[in-house]
């Protein structure tokens, strides 16, 4: 018989493909991706992987920023940002996510301080597509290199949230999730770094990405190693939340996945990165490739399970 292709399969996974296939640039290695909605168009913010085909470490040294109006065409918008933008920082441009107040974006960031390990900067500019410069001129994250309990490694991977009531919040970790409150400026915390307990985010390796839908707010992240994804859900942005399972598997040939949630012109769409080959050249764990797929929703506000599509 004639084979019944793109058919949305009859259970609960998500395989209708309608985003022009994955992966979804070619003209790079791309990580870590962050998404933003502007103007009835999508921002797309991405580490960028120059590893070679033969090394077994993240070499990361600037930002990339693409965009779409379609989320099938991608234009180009080269680096607006880079390790070197940084003064305090030396190395490593981990994953970051940008959000707009006032008029102006604030490009959140992972990078290796000088001094103190992982440590989180922010950037600001007047357009999505920059040019950016450090809004501080020292990490907005950062260890205390003195105190003997600090963990160098576990300020990465920031999410940036804007509550109803005007609230900015900044979650991140690694192993452990936390968060704390922004000031107006953006530019500084307010207040206290707060844990959310291992039992509301179980399995919590890095990653989180913050929405809402509704009166709920979800927390995605990265879980185990290799990683998967899997998310909690809240009635409030501080908590406390209750972890809901799996939302994706782990990516083809990569050991992070890490993802991004965004609603746009109706659609529900999930980023994450995969190690999957650009013919002719070979991708893998340092060797990342944005990808896209469509999100789903349950009835009962769960998420759909996201199964990777390959082409
Ligand atoms: O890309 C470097 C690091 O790997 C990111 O900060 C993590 O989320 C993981 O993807």
């Amino acid at each position: 018989g004639t084979p019944n292709l793109g058919a949305p399969v009859p259970d609960d996974r998500n395989r209708i493909h309608r985003t022009g296939g994955n992966p979804i640039i070619t003209s790079h290695f791309t990580a870590d991706p962050a998404a933003l909605v502007h103007n009835e168009r999508v921002y797309l913010y991405t580490g960028h992987d120059v590893a070679p085909d033969n090394d077994s470490s993240y070499r990361m040294h600037d930002w990339l920023c693409f965009s779409s109006t379609n989320m099938v065409d991608w234009e180009e918008h080269g680096s607006p940002l880079s390790v070197k933008d940084f003064s305090w920082a030396k190395a490593d441009a981990w994953a970051s996510q940008v959000i707009q107040r006032d008029g102006k974006f604030y490009w959140y960031v992972s990078v290796e301080h000088s001094e103190r390990g992982k440590a989180i900067g922010v950037a600001v500019s007047d357009s999505p597509i920059g040019p950016f410069k450090d809004a501080r001129g020292s990490a907005l994250v950062s260890n205390d290199m003195t105190k003997a309990t600090d963990i160098g490694w576990d300020d990465i991977d920031p999410t940036v949230w804007i509550d109803d009531d005007g609230q900015a919040y900044l979650f991140w970790g690694n192993q452990k999730c936390y968060w704390a409150k922004l000031k107006r400026s953006m530019t500084e915390l307010d207040g206290e770094i707060h844990v959310i307990a291992d039992d509301q985010v179980r399995e919590f390796t890095e990653a989180p990405w913050i929405h809402k839908r509704g009166a709920t707010y979800y927390l995605s992240y990265a879980t185990g190693f290799p990683e998967k994804l899997s998310y909690s859900t809240a009635d409030k942005i501080t908590g406390p939340w209750t972890p809901r399972g799996r939302l994706a598997e782990g990516a083809q040939n990569s050991n992070t996945i890490h993802q991004a949630i965004i609603t746009f012109q109706g659609n529900d769409y999930l980023f994450y990165h995969s190690g999957m080959n650009q013919h002719p050249n070979v991708g893998g764990s340092y060797r990342r490739t944005v990808c896209l797929d469509l999100l789903h929703y349950n009835d009962d506000g769960t998420m759909k399970r996201v199964i990777q599509t390959t082409e």
